[in-house]
């Protein structure tokens, strides 16, 4: 009755039916049977390619349906064929076998102890690689941490991946950061942050001060789909078309964030790229295997962005092939099959199969440059070891996670450094146990 005080009590009376919530289960965990089949892929070549200056709503289904060039038969297809000379389709493949290279052996490394963390990228490769192809070398990239990829296609030093990995005397970071998340502002890289998706906003921010300043650089970030839930996120999306922002927002959707599958950031709802419609950016969804959408859909954006003609949200579907980190253990929490039966195979198999098809590439020149790349990596790492590794003193002096903060350090900072100091060599007279000199 209306004029009754409300109670604590739940109502769970009469007509009315007890509320409940949907709690997300992904399809298949670990032991199932896989079936894919509910997924679909559409046929490549026949999604439309609208010009760069496309309104959104007038591209609409675009965020729903999945760009994709090649097809079953490694072939290019319609429209989004961004039409790549064999050299070029050489040299990402050539990129693809340095990544997938590194990710192995610094994989190794964690599990030989020369590091405490590493993340692979494998079967996203395309996600980073080809679409750092598509943007001009000093456009700024906003990455998180699974775009390693971008680094090799800048010519980012490995052995300076390796040192920072390793936290070693030779790291530019001095240690001050957890291994992989790199930063270059020579390779316009912007310094990765373990806080997801706060490289949105930041990305949006840096592509409002090139307009403002009349620069002719565009911005591009990456973010995971499970990232996507966070609030940086919707402010970032809410800056960039509010100012129409030069941006490029890349939705990496590997469908994992972790153990939790997608559907806890919405996937059972509707596309991450349809998340664009509501803000009126332009959305793009895209077959995130297929190294030649990517490059296309990546260069259609930026074509958009350079002519001001707004930022885009571009959705790459692909999947985690392997763990979330060295820290995880995926069959823990899903199929072991699912790898092999997801529909959209492996980019880089993809790629050296159209090679093939073109007459441009054949199983021994790819044997070849596998083990060219694994020969580099190698040797590279070897460098890098001898500047040291996890726990055996080579690292940068204690004393040195004081500087570089503050112009002079304030008296506070340098009662705190004199005294971490002074109590590290007493704990510690002759070096720290595992061997490390201490400051
Ligand atoms: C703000 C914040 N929340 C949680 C975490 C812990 N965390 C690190 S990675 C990750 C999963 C992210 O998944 P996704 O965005 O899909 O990216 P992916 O790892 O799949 O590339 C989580 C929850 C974090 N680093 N920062
Ligand atoms: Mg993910």
């Amino acid at each position: 009755m209306a004029d009754e005080a409300p109670s604590n009590q739940p109502n769970t009376g009469g007509n009315r039916p007890s509320l409940s919530l949907h709690v997300p289960e992904p399809k298949f965990r670990p032991g199932d049977t896989v079936d894919f089949s509910h997924i679909d892929i559409g046929e490549a070549g026949k999604q439309p390619r609208p010009d760069e200056s496309c309104a959104p709503e007038d591209m609409r289904d675009l965020a729903y349906g999945l760009i994709r060039v090649l097809g079953e038969d490694d072939r290019a297809h319609g429209p989004w064929d961004p039409k790549l000379d064999p050299e070029t389709l050489r040299t990402m493949l050539k990129h693809f076998a340095t990544v997938r290279a590194f990710d192995e052996r610094m994989f190794r490394g964690q599990r030989q102890g020369k590091t405490s963390f590493y993340m692979k990228c494998t079967g996203e490769e395309a996600t980073s690689i080809s679409t750092a192809m598509a943007l001009a070398s000093d456009d700024m990239v906003f990455p998180s941490y699974r775009q390693q990829g971008v680094l090799i296609v800048r010519g980012y030093p490995m052995i300076e991946m390796i040192n920072q990995i390793y936290s070693n005397k030779g790291d530019k970071l001095k240690g001050r950061q957890l291994p992989i998340m790199y930063s270059s502002r020579e390779h316009s890289f912007f310094t990765i942050s373990g806080n997801l998706a706060t490289q949105t906003p930041q990305a949006v921010g840096w592509a409002m001060a090139s307009a403002i300043k009349g620069d002719s650089r565009i911005a591009a970030t990456w973010v995971g789909e499970g990232s996507t839930a966070e609030g940086d996120f919707h402010s970032a999306c809410t800056f960039a078309t509010v100012y129409n922002a030069p941006v490029i927002l890349n939705v990496v959707n590997n469908q994992w964030a972790i153990s939790s599958f997608s559907g806890f950031a919405g996937a059972e709802r509707t596309t991450f790229a349809a998340r664009a419609l509501g803000y009126g950016l332009a959305g793009l969804r895209v077959d995130g295997n297929d190294p030649l959408a990517c490059y296309a859909a990546e260069q259609w954006a930026a074509n958009r962005a350079r002519a001001n003609g707004g930022p885009t949200l571009i959705e790459f579907f692909t999947y985690r092939a392997e763990g979330h980190s060295t820290s995880d253990d995926p069959s823990g929490y899903r199929s072991a099959t699912e790898r092999e039966d997801w529909p959209l195979g492996d980019p880089v198999m993809r790629l050296k199969k159209h090679l093939i098809a073109l007459g441009e590439w054949d199983e021994d020149r790819q044997a070849a440059m596998d083990l060219e790349a694994a020969e580099l990596v190698k040797k590279t790492t070897k460098e890098a070891e001898a500047n040291g590794i996890l726990g055996h003193g080579l690292h940068h002096p204690f004393r040195t996670m004081f500087e570089d903060v503050f112009e002079e350090l304030p008296w506070h900072l340098k009662e705190q450094a004199e005294q971490a100091v002074h109590e590290r060599k007493t704990k510690f007279p002759d070096g720290l146990p595992n061997g490390g000199k201490g400051a």
